[in-house]
This record gives C-alpha cells, structure tokens and sequence, in this order.
C-alpha cells in the first residue's frame, strides 16, 4: 500500500500493511530523532571545529575523524532507544555494547559512512541494520551473526543538501525528509522501484588493475560505449560515500560497485556485512534492484566475524546481474 506524500513518519509506521510492532516503531522513531541531532551537529562541524582526524584509530585500523567518534558516542546512548535495544555493534567498536536486557532488537550502525568526504563538506550517512534479539541468555557475538535476510528493518540517513532517510521492513522502501523547523520526518517517496537497466556505473576507476577479470570484462564495456559490446555509452559517478551513491540509484537506477579484488587488502573487498552492505542490500531488492558479492546473492551470506568484508556489486537489476553470470562464466 503506497502512502501519501508529506505522511509524518510516525503515522507511516502506524499505517503499515503488515503492522510493525510497538518498539520496532519506536526504534524507528529514536533512530530518527538521534540522526536530526547528528545531521545538525554535522551541518555546523567547521564552526565547532568538529572537522579533522584524532590521533587515533578504529577497529578497522582506519584513522579516526572527530565525528566518527562523536557520532558513535551519541548512537551508544542507551536512554536514547527507550528500551527497544537489548545490543548495538558498531563500524567503530570491536565490542558489543548490552543495552537493555528485555530490548526485542539489536541495532548495528555505522554512524557516520563516508566520513573522510566530511572536511570536504560532501555527503555522507549513517547506515542502520536492526535484527531481532534472542529471547533470553547473554548477549553475544553469535546474535549478530546472521545472514541479511534476517533483518527487520535496513535503512540510512543521508546528510546531504538535504538530510533523507531511506528505510524497508521488507515491504518496500520509503524516503522521508527531515523537515528542520518543523523537526519532523516527512514521505517523499513511498515503495521505491528502481530501473532494471541503467547508463550509469559507479566504481573507483583507480583500482582497475587489481580487479577480477569479470569486473574489469563488466566495466571496460561501459567504457567502450557504443563502440563497444554495449552498443550504447555510459556515465560515471563516484561520490566516495556509499550511501551517497547509492541514493542516486535509489532516486534514478545505476550501478554501483566495490569489487573484491586482486590485492592482499582487497581479497575479501572493503565494504563491511554487517553493517554496509546488508542493509544497503536489503534496501535494493526491496526496491526491485539486486545485490551480489560477485557470484552470489550478498543477504544469503552468514558473516562470521562483526567486521567481516565483503565485495558489493548493487543496483539495476539487469545491470547487476550481467556481471553476476560473467563471475559465474570465468
Ligand atoms: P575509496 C567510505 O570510506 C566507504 O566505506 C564507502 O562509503 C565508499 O563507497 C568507499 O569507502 C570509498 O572507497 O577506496 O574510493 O575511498
């Protein structure tokens, strides 16, 4: 059931076909409130000289942007989920963090994707998988653990010139404004189809030498254009923010693509499952679009460490399926 534009977004989740619970709506509605608060702390970081790095790393051995750890700080609040979530893990934490013992949820995030685009003020965003708790014992690793098909809920937020979140709970994908003065989240868009074929590929051109043979087959015919198998030219588009890229394919089709690759570094690919590529991909099929690793479908895979990689190859589903049979041709 498609609702209608300007829909608040709490009466959205109140008006869903399939009934979406008490506290997954009220996740929701936190996960809302915490990234209006994010989006005004990033919309003035150069005044409060939030920009730059610290002389620190994360997990991932990546450096620390100020807001990497500010917005993680924020997130892990846990009187911000009003007990809705029994565990959060996050891009920028090697450890779970126990929330609420009786919380139905567990929350994965990565707060701020993109975040080297910051000090250059491009778009980034937080990016959100929810997956029911279990029902009683501890806490543990294991309960993250589990193939994309398993979420509840995927979605981001992106702060751009605009901050939009785009979210499914597996029946279509929606797209809500955040409405600044009036302090509300608003419909733009409701069940989201994204184009089965696209002109337009994004990839970073300047690992092509280290890419696998189907990916560098897939993207030297777009670059041929029309001269080439194709028999029609494309475009590139690259924003370095995945959430920044994806939303165009959201908003007109595309592809979009970080590959596994040839290199020590890039063997198991960048992006990470649990909390990128996951709920990304769990927004593209919802919206018609397919996700892949390369060979296989990206939610049917079950991570086995939290900060597990893999490689994402998402977006029109033709597109994305073309260089899914040359993987499975090589
Ligand atoms: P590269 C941002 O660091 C990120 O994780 C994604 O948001 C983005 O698509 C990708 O990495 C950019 O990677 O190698 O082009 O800087």
């Amino acid at each position: 059931m498609t609702q209608t534009p300007n829909t608040p977004l709490g009466q959205y989740l109140d008006a869903a076909k399939t009934p979406i619970s008490p506290e997954l709506n009220r996740l929701i509605l936190a996960m809302a409130a915490s990234c209006a608060e994010l989006s005004d702390i990033i919309g003035t970081s150069s005044l409060n000289n939030l920009q730059g790095a610290l002389e620190q790393e994360n997990v991932q051995g990546e450096v620390q942007k100020k807001l990497d750890v500010l917005s993680n700080e924020l997130f892990i609040q846990p009187e911000r989920w009003h007990g809705t979530v029994a565990g959060i893990a996050s891009e920028e934490m090697d450890t779970l963090v126990p929330v609420d013992a009786d919380g139905d949820y567990l929350l994965i995030f990565d707060p701020v994707d993109g975040s080297s685009n910051l000090d250059v003020n491009g778009t980034v965003g937080t990016i959100f998988s929810i997956l029911d708790a279990p029902k009683a014992g501890d806490l543990s690793e294991a309960d993250f653990l589990r193939p994309g098909t398993e979420q509840v809920a995927g979605g981001y937020v992106l702060y751009g010139p605009e901050t939009l979140m785009v979210v499914t709970f597996g029946q279509g994908v929606a797209v809500f404004g955040y409405h600044r003065h009036k302090n509300e989240w608003l419909l733009i868009r409701d069940q989201v189809q994204i184009p089965a074929t696209t002109r337009e590929f994004a990839i970073n051109m300047s690992n092509h030498r280290h890419w696998d043979a189907p990916v560098q087959r897939y993207i030297d015919e777009c670059v041929a254009g029309k001269d080439g198998a194709r028999g029609k030219d494309f475009n590139m588009r690259w924003l370095a923010s995945m959430v920044g890229d994806v939303h165009r394919i959201i908003t007109r089709g595309g592809i979009f693509m970080y590959p596994t690759d040839r290199r020590e570094s890039g063997k198991n690919g960048k992006l990470r499952v649990l909390y990128e590529a996951n709920p990304i991909a769990f927004l593209i099929e919802q919206a018609g679009g397919a996700a892949v690793n390369g060979p296989e479908r990206i939610l049917s895979q079950t991570p086995q460490k939290l900060h597990q990689r893999t490689g994402v190859i998402l977006g029109s589903r033709e597109e994305v399926e073309r260089v899914q049979a040359y993987y499975t041709e090589a």
